[in-house]
């Protein structure tokens, strides 16, 4: 047998479950932890400047790629505090991260020691299990669980909190006996799976709708081939964008209120049935039910049996993994096509086309400031279509998935249920701890970019280079559009002349405030300023060799105008556009499909 202190179990088995990827910051109640990271070896640990910081580390890190678990490691107290709102985005997208805190000793509990909090009490809404671990035999048994618990089912996040003494007890354990608990995974049956395709192909205007499920699953092949066999539209949902290619025939473009597309709420509105699969009809999508739901037939696939019906009554609830439904559909599917027996869908996917190929938006604006329109143009053209780009909210976010494209599954990496400013830059870089060597492009309003700034200094330290995108309006942008409806602009600007960076003649920078180029060099990083849209183009590419040069993030900065209302609305037929429409295929040069005259 092998006596070890549980503290060096523990890593034993994150080194077994294959969670190698660490990012967090040490403390006195979690250092028996840390010893035993250094000790085993086998574990990367990434030191981050804000414990926040960490917890969205592991997040990206884990939507990198397919099995990805991040973990975050703080002490006790506020570390575990800190890292609530990185559970908390974790817990919104179902995406699992480990999050584990050291705890004062078990005996102090109660006793209002330093830096004892109940955090098991504060993880609890936000977690699959939060545990403060009283014994040291049973920790092997905690992370046991915590794994079968991450990936099983709908997926999400745990935190383990091991109290010092706990961490330090001496167990018995052998790492070679460990095995990782087996994993259920529901699946659709035959019979359910006829029953889906029959109702489909019943109706005249079928869409499929394609959430963040499938990417979890690593089933995108299967929904492009499932979309192919019948011939039908696909909307990505925002966390399942990227399932199908935004240039394939098929992808419809996303519907919502926000983060859409208007020829997808217009494919979405014509359609008389939808089935979903591994989505959760968020709100942003769906705007109100009465509306989304009108005329409509719905099937939808869930892991989760409590997420059928959550939001409205589905006509027909599937419970599976989205892989084993697609699987099965595509199974009954290819059999009817064979036998010729498929309605022929080609002039309902050409209405869907026609609309992608006319109702655009402009962006191809020259005014200097710029308009952010033509920011995401010019990222079209700089970045190639294996580029993944990171982003959590703001009007930067809306106008981007507007806007921008996405040519594959985990290319689109985005907080998007929970939306917490800061997210970016952190998650960014777990993004690239995932995805070494590829282009990694983050989005970010100048606010979103000011919490949590200081984690550029992990990318220079660390050497984890990126593109960080900020488009600058000098306002918190979106809380002042929706501040239209107050009648107020309250509290909402950051402008301010800055003592240290003097007003430069001409510069459209001048009152902007915060000088963003000054903060990420002073980090360890490289900045470049933008103040023309024809400057955008060279930007991108010095970026670039900015990167392969130093190896640290590289911040692009985009100074806007600053008031600029981007697209949005309360349904999908009433999206108050506020921008110009594109007329000619030169207002929307970079759309996926050149603009056909109506
Ligand atoms: C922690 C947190 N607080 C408040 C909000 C509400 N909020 C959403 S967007 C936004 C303003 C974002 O400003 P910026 O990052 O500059 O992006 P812009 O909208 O200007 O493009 C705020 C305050 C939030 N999402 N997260
Ligand atoms: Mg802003």
């Amino acid at each position: 047998m092998t006596r070890m202190r549980a503290a060096d179990a523990a890593v034993a088995i994150l080194v077994k479950e294959g969670a190698i990827e660490a990012f967090g910051l040490p403390g006195a109640a979690i250092n028996p932890f840390y010893s035993a990271m250094r000790a085993n070896g086998g574990i990367r640990h990434t030191l981050a400047r804000h414990v926040e910081g960490a917890a969205h580390m592991a997040d990206g890190y884990t939507r990198a790629a397919d099995g990805n678990i991040g973990v975050c490691i703080g002490t006790s107290g506020p570390a575990g505090t800190d890292m609530i709102t990185g559970l908390y985005a974790a817990w919104a997208d179902s995406l699992p991260i480990l999050c584990i805190t050291g705890q004062a000793p078990v005996a102090k509990l109660h006793k209002e020691d330093f830096q004892a909090v109940d955090i098991e009490t504060i993880a609890k809404p936000l977690t699959k299990m939060a545990m403060t671990v009283m014994e040291g035999a049973q920790v092997p048994g905690a992370f046991q669980k915590a794994f079968q618990l991450m990936r099983e089912g709908r997926p999400g996040p745990v935190l383990i909190d091991l109290p010092i003494d706990v961490q330090q007890t001496e167990i018995e354990f052998d790492i070679d006996a460990y095995e990782p608990l087996p994993i259920a995974r529901p699946a659709a049956s035959r019979r359910q799976a006829e029953k889906a395709i029959d109702m489909l192909t019943a109706s005249m205007h079928p869409v499929i709708v394609a959430g963040g499920g499938i990417i979890n699953a690593g089933a995108s092949a299967q929904l492009i081939e499932f979309a192919e066999v019948l011939g039908i539209p696909v909307i990505p949902t925002l966390m399942g964008w990227g399932t199908i290619p935004d240039d394939h025939e098929l992808n419809a473009g996303m519907a919502g209120l926000q983060t859409s597309h208007r020829y997808a709420n217009a494919t979405l509105l014509a359609s008389d049935f939808v089935i979903g699969i591994g989505n959760r009809w968020a709100n942003r999508h769906t705007g109100s039910v009465d509306k989304y739901t009108e005329g409509r037939t719905f099937v939808h696939v869930d892991i989760e049996p409590t997420q059928i019906g959550r939001v409205f009554a589905p006509d027909f609830g599937i419970v599976s993994d989205a892989g084993a439904a697609l699987d099965a559909f595509l199974e009954v599917a290819r059999e009817r096509s064979m036998s010729g027996t498929l309605p022929d869908y080609s002039g309902w996917a050409g209405e869907s086309r026609d609309r992608k190929a006319t109702l655009q938006r402009k962006t191809h604006y020259d005014d200097v400031p710029m308009k952010p329109q033509r920011v995401y143009e010019e990222m079209n053209r700089a970045f190639g279509k294996d580029t993944t780009y990171v982003t959590t909210i703001g009007l930067s976010q809306i106008a981007g998935a507007q806007l921008l494209h996405v040519f594959g599954p985990r290319k689109w990496i985005n907080a998007a249920q929970a939306g917490p400013l800061g997210w970016t830059g952190p998650a960014a870089l777990g993004v690239v701890r995932g995805k070494p060597g590829e282009t990694v492009v983050a989005l970010s309003g100048d606010y979103d970019f000011q919490f949590m700034i200081e984690e550029l200094a992990v990318g220079a330290q660390h050497k984890l280079p990126y593109i960080h995108v900020v488009v600058n309006n000098s306002y918190l942008g979106l809380i002042r559009q929706a501040q239209r409806g107050f009648e107020m602009d309250f509290e909402v600007s950051l402008a301010f002349e800055n003592i240290n960076s003097p007003h430069v003649e001409g510069s459209t920078a001048n009152g902007y405030g915060v000088d963003h180029v000054k903060v990420a060099e002073g980090l360890g990083c490289r900045a470049i300023r933008v103040e023309r849209p024809e400057d955008l183009a060279a930007a991108f590419a010095e970026a670039q060799s900015l990167i392969d040069q130093y190896q640290v993030p590289v911040v692009v900065e985009a100074i806007l105008e600053r008031v600029t209302n981007i697209p949005m609305g309360t349904e999908l037929d009433n999206v108050n556009e506020f921008g110009a429409l594109a007329v000619n295929p030169e207002d929307a040069p970079t759309a996926i499909l050149s603009l056909a005259k109506v």
